[in-house]
């Protein structure tokens, strides 16, 4: 399963749209990437192969699997999932809530208690603020984070002129593993034959508030 097959389905399932999009930075964005429309069973076994892939394939040694509530929370569930069934990996699993729970078994944590070295499943990074609240999460929880998954880099700058995956590898100390990022978008409507206007707008982005190279 390569990036541009995860893409093609993103498309697909318009999971992946062209249009124009007010982002959390503010950015304004001739793409976006729902992962919310991700929505049938068939969904989360397909993309929880897809991230369980890129994870073994980097090589990463974790104990812990961690949703960030709420979108990361199905996406967790899913990579643990494929994680045992594709790759004979059975890990402990764990998400936060939004709010503390003050009755019944309290705290903000359920699932395993966190403990080790914890893998984030996110669905994309942007400029990073997203993943800097997730990791705020785990070290007052007493776990250190070590890397993050996400779906897809959209390869931009982040809060300075570094990129945001930049930032996060040496400000956060997190190795990132991706299934696809911007690049590979790019590469798959140019290898098509489709709207050129999409292609245009993607670039003029991608100049903006792309990395550079
Ligand atoms: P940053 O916090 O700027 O890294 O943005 C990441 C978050 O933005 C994600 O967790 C999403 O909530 C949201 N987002 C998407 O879901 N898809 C996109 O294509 C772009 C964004 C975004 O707003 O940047």
């Amino acid at each position: 399963m390569s990036a541009q097959d995860f893409l093609a389905y993103c498309l697909e399932r318009n999971v992946l749209r062209f249009g124009e999009f007010r982002l959390k930075s503010g950015r304004v964005s001739p793409y976006f990437f729902n992962a919310g429309l991700f929505d049938r069973g068939s969904d989360l076994v397909r993309l929880g192969r897809h991230y369980a892939e890129a994870i073994i394939a980097s090589g990463l040694e974790f104990d812990l699997v961690f949703g960030p509530a709420y979108k990361g929370i199905p996406l967790a569930a899913a990579t643990a999932m494929a994680l045992h069934s594709e790759h004979g990996r059975d890990l402990p699993w764990a998400f936060n809530r939004k709010e503390a729970k003050d009755h019944g078994e309290g705290g903000s944590i359920v699932g395993a208690p966190l403990a080790g070295r914890v893998l984030i499943v996110d669905d994309v990074i942007t400029a990073g603020t997203a993943i800097r609240e997730s990791v705020a999460t785990i070290r007052a929880a007493g776990a250190q984070p070590v890397a993050v998954a996400i779906a897809l880099d959209r390869e931009e700058r982040g809060q300075g002129d570094r990129s945001a995956i930049q930032e996060v590898e040496q400000d956060l100390n997190l190795q990132v593993i991706r299934v696809a990022r911007l690049t590979d978008l790019i590469a798959m409507l140019e290898s098509e034959d489709r709207d050129p206007s999409q292609l245009a707008a993607l670039r003029a982005y991608r100049d903006r508030y792309g990395i550079a190279g």
